[in-house]
């Protein structure tokens, strides 16, 4: 996989946002980029050396189409580790549109998405975490996540797979030692015994790095977190409150709220995507009843809930049976419109919350700031990451990576009861030597083939 390839295919593709900007780039990458660039401009890149800019005009059978700065990074100090030229150009759509097309008519081709990308990772000028990462700075929208990202692209989490794989390969290691050299004294000689510990070990090492991804998780991608309660509570105020905006229609009358609406904030750091529901109750209105129905199920399928209940009402039937519904999410009672005559019978509502709750219920006005930042504190502190700031975000934030380290750790928890029903030691190592493949995936080196070399470049067995 690390072989060098420099494709003759060369690709070509707008780098920028396709819009009118006032700069716009366009990537060429391949073997004949230099040649297909050369015959659209004004000077001779050949002569240019590598990482230079040269000054130039982009021409149309010598007519000026445009005025440009063009960079060159030959083979293999470049991106791709291919020749990469880059035209800088006028942003206008028009113009940038047309170099494009000039450069297709030369023998370059369009660059699929991600081609620049996955050349770079077929090149071996980055791994795949590093190919993710890359994506993952691009959709990065607070410092949390782009930290998170950032650290993949920087390799940090290779590196933590890294170090772990070659504890597991050691492992790996003692026991093919027994398998294939059993002669063999000077090497270490493993028992059931002896791996029962080091397995566990690697297990608990894996559960930390996943409890902290899931932390990463959260800063990446949000908490979907839903507001819920019978009509008229001030849902849809809280959630514009929430999110600065009048996003979601508030008026007096119960049943306002019809499909769901939905907001993404980032309180100092933590993203909630709030969904702000239909006001739950028995109706005969078809609209109001679907309203009702996907309210439900966004409190089914939500991380956090925000349970809202009427300070001006006393607890109906909805409310008893919303707190009843709820009562195993990690949610939050909020008593709003406290600016108005209390008429929510609090020990009425202790019956149905746990003494922890009934400290942590928050009374508000959705219209009072200061009860807002109030509420977004009791939010963060709920979330457990209320010190946002100081979490250390070396750890993986990526669906694909999180679900290839369960794997591993399932591999690890196969090869403790391959030892528990007493199977042979090759069927432990078969468990293991999964949990190292797996663990490979993550960093895109799979390949067993490249496991055994190593197993024996590094092992000298004097052969
Ligand atoms: N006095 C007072 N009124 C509030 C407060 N919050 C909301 N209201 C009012 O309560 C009424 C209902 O507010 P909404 O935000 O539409 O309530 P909802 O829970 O979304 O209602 P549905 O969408 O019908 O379920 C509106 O008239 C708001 O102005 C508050 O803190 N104090
Ligand atoms: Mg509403």
């Amino acid at each position: 996989m690390n072989k060098k390839i420099m494709l003759d295919d060369t690709i070509a593709a707008i780098g920028t946002a396709v819009s009118n900007n006032a700069i716009s780039i366009i990537k060429v990458s391949g073997g004949n980029s230099i040649e297909v660039v050369n015959k659209i401009f004004s000077k001779d890149l050949n002569k240019a050396k590598s990482h230079t800019i040269t000054y130039g005009y982009i021409l149309e059978e010598n007519k000026k189409i445009d005025e440009v700065l063009v960079s060159l990074f030959r083979a293999p100090k470049s991106f791709t580790c291919e020749d990469v030229v880059e035209i800088n150009c006028h942003g206008g759509m028009f113009v940038t549109n047309k170099i494009l097309k000039l450069l297709l008519e030369n023998g370059a081709r369009l660059a699929e998405p991600g081609e620049f990308t996955k050349r770079a990772f077929l090149n071996g000028r980055i791994d795949l975490t590093e190919a993710e990462s890359i994506m993952d700075v691009i959709e990065s929208d607070t410092n949390q996540s782009l930290s998170l990202a950032t650290n993949g692209l920087f390799g940090k989490t290779k590196e933590l797979i890294k170090q772990f794989r070659e504890t597991v390969l050691k492992c790996l290691l003692a026991i093919e030692v027994n398998i294939d050299y059993p002669e063999y004294k000077d090497e270490e000689q493993i028992t059931e015994n002896e791996l029962l510990p080091r397995i566990n070990q690697m297990i608990r090492d894996i559960d930390i790095i996943l409890s902290k991804s899931e932390v990463s998780q959260i800063l990446k991608n949000g908490i979907d977190t839903a507001i819920i309660g019978k009509p008229n509570v001030g849902k849809s105020s809280l959630l514009n409150s929430l999110i600065k905006e009048e996003k979601a229609i508030v008026t007096d009358i119960a049943g306002t709220t019809r499909d769901i609406v939905e907001g993404r904030v980032d309180i100092g750091g933590l993203v909630l995507n709030l969904i702000d529901t239909a006001g739950i109750r028995e109706t005969n209105d078809v609209v109001e009843k679907i309203g009702v129905e996907k309210a439900l199920n966004v409190l089914k399928n939500a991380s956090l809930v925000i349970l809202v209940l009427d300070n001006a009402r006393s607890l109906n039937d909805v409310d008893i049976e919303l707190l009843n519904i709820s009562k195993s999410k990690n949610r939050i009672i909020v008593i709003n419109k406290k600016d108005l005559d209390n008429e929510l019978d609090v020990k009425e509502l202790d019956k149905y919350i746990s003494d922890q709750e009934k400290k942590e219920c928050i009374y508000l006005s959705s219209y009072d700031n200061n009860d807002i930042e109030i509420l977004e504190k009791a939010i963060k502190d709920k979330c457990k990451v209320s010190d946002i700031n100081n979490i250390d975000a070396t750890y993986i934030g990526n669906a694909r990576q999180i679900a290839k380290l369960k794997e591993a750790k399932n591999n690890l928890l196969q090869s403790l009861e391959s030892i528990n029903n007493k199977m042979p030691i090759d069927m432990i190592g078969i468990n293991i030597k999964e949990a190292w493949v797996n663990l490979g995936e993550i960093i895109g080196e799979e390949n067993p083939d490249s496991m055994i070399d190593e197993l024996f470049s590094r092992f000298c067995l004097g052969k």
